[in-house]
C-alpha cells in the first residue's frame, strides 16, 4: 500500500462513497461545472518569446509534431479552453520482436506513452482523467505551470487521489509558455510511472519565423520496461530494478515497423521526453544534432554528437539532413541500443534506437521490421 505523507492513499476505492463526500472527494468525481478559468498567477504566461523571436522572415504556421507509434491529440476548444480526456487503464501492448512482442502496460487511452497532447500558447487546458486502473492515481504536468490544486500529488497538492473507478477534472489554467513538456501520474511512481503512465505535452507557438520552421517534427519518449514474459504486467521498479527493453514511444526500434523518412535539405527537429529511470544519452549518425532548447526555453545552439537527457528532462534537438542514408538515432549506453541488463532479457540486440531515412535512399531491409532481424548474420547486432 503507498502511504503519502503518512497517509494511507489507497483506501479510497469508490468514487465518493458517503463517508468521504467532502470537497476534495467531490473533486474526484467528473464535473461539467468546473470552476472558471484559473487566475492564479501563472509563471508560463509569457507565450513563448524564445521560440517566436528566433529567426527571420516572414511568420506562418509551425509544423505539426507527430509521435511515431503513439496518437496525437489535440482535443476540443471552446472559447480559449483546450479540453483532453484521458482513460488510465491497463492492456497490451506491442513493445518488442524478440524476445517477446507483447507487455502489460499502463497507459492513457490505450497507449504508452499516453496521446501527445497538442495545445497552443495563449490558451488555457483542461485535462479530465479517467482512472480505470485498480488503484488511485493522479495526473502531474511537468513542466508546466499549473496553478497547485492542478498539480496532481497526492496527499499534497491533490489531498484524495482519483479513486480506481472515478475521475478528475484538471485546470482550466493557463498553458504557458512554448515548448515539449510532458505529464505523468504522480501517485506511487515507482509503480505508475514505471509502468507507462506518462505522455508527452507540447506547446506550439502560434506562428514562428519560417526560417527557423522545421520541415519534420518528431517527438520521442524514452522509457525502458521489465516483462516477466510474454504478454505479462511488466515489474515495477521495487520488484526489478532491472528494465531490460529500452523504447522510444513505447517500442523497440525494429518494433516501431517503420523508419522515419525525410528529404535531403528538411530541418529535423527532434523533442525527446525521458520518461525513464536511467540517463540516457542520445547520439544521430552521420550528422551534428544542435541543442535548441531545454525544459521548454531555448538555450544557445549547440553542436554535439550526444544529448544527454536525465530523467523528467525535456531537450529538443535539430539536424539540417545533408548526408542521404539510412542513419540510426539511439541511446549510446550499449545496453540501451540492445536490450540487455544485469538481469533479465539477453539477446534482442534493437532497444532505444530509431532510424531515419531520406527517400532517396535504398528501402531499410524489411527483415529490420520483423523478427526475421535475429535470424539474419547481417544484422545489426
Ligand atoms: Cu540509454
Amino acid at each position: 500500500m503507498a502511504v503519502v505523507a503518512g497517509v494511507p492513499v489507497k483506501t479510497f476505492t469508490v468514487a465518493c462513497a458517503a463517508a468521504l463526500l467532502t470537497a476534495a472527494c467531490s473533486g474526484s468525481t467528473p464535473t461539467t461545472t468546473a470552476a472558471g478559468p484559473s487566475t492564479a498567477p501563472n509563471r508560463g504566461s509569457d507565450v513563448g518569446v524564445e521560440y517566436e523571436n528566433t529567426g527571420t522572415g516572414p511568420m506562418g504556421a509551425p509544423t505539426m509534431p507527430r509521435t511515431p507509434s503513439v496518437p496525437t491529440e489535440m482535443g476540443v476548444k471552446q472559447g480559449n479552453v483546450r479540453t483532453f480526456t484521458l482513460t488510465a487503464s491497463q492492456f497490451t501492448q506491442h513493445i518488442a520482436n524478440f524476445p517477446l512482442k507483447t507487455a502489460t502496460v499502463w497507459g492513457y487511452n490505450g497507449s504508452t506513452p499516453g496521446p501527445t497532447l497538442i495545445a497552443y500558447a495563449g490558451e488555457q487546458i483542461k485535462v479530465v482523467v479517467h482512472n480505470k486502473l485498480p488503484e488511485p492515481t493522479t495526473m502531474h504536468f511537468h513542466g508546466l505551470h499549473q496553478p497547485n490544486a492542478d498539480d496532481g500529488v497526492s496527499g499534497i497538492s491533490q489531498p484524495t487521489p482519483i479513486p480506481s473507478g472515478g475521475a478528475f477534472d484538471y485546470g482550466p489554467f493557463p498553458v504557458g509558455h512554448v515548448g515539449t513538456f510532458a505529464y505523468h501520474s504522480h501517485f506511487d511512481g515507482a509503480v505508475q510511472d514505471d509502468r507507462g503512465l506518462d505522455g508527452a505535452l507540447i506547446v506550439l507557438p502560434t506562428s514562428e519565423h519560417q526560417s527557423v520552421k522545421a520541415a519534420v517534427d518528431v517527438v520521442m519518449t524514452l522509457q525502458q520496461f521489465d516483462p516477466p514474459g510474454e504478454g505479462g504486467l511488466v515489474k515495477p521498479f521495487g520488484e526489478s530494478g532491472q528494465f531490460p527493453f529500452s523504447t522510444i514511444n513505447g517500442k523497440t526500434g525494429d518494433a516501431s515497423r517503420a523508419a522515419i523518412t525525410i528529404q535531403r535539405g528538411d530541418l529535423v527537429r527532434i523533442r525527446i521526453y525521458n520518461a525513464s529511470n536511467m540517463v540516457h544519452s542520445m547520439h544521430l549518425h552521420g550528422h551534428d544534432e544542435v541543442l535548441v532548447d531545454k525544459n521548454g526555453h531555448a538555450v544557445p545552439a549547440e553542436r554535439q554528437t550526444t544529448t544527454t537527457v536525465a530523467p523528467g528532462d525535456f531537450a529538443t534537438i535539430q539536424f539540417t539532413a545533408d548526408n542521404p542514408g539510412n542513419w540510426v538515432f539511439h541511446c549510446h549506453f550499449p545496453h540501451h541500443t540492445a536490450n540487455k541488463m544485469m538481469a533479465g532479457y539477453n539477446g534482442a540486440p534493437v532497444g532505444m534506437l530509431r532510424i531515419f531515412h531520406y527517400d532517396t535512399a535504398p528501402a531499410v531491409p524489411t527483415a529490420y521490421f520483423s523478427s526475421a532481424h535475429y535470424a539474419s548474420p547481417t544484422a545489426m547486432k
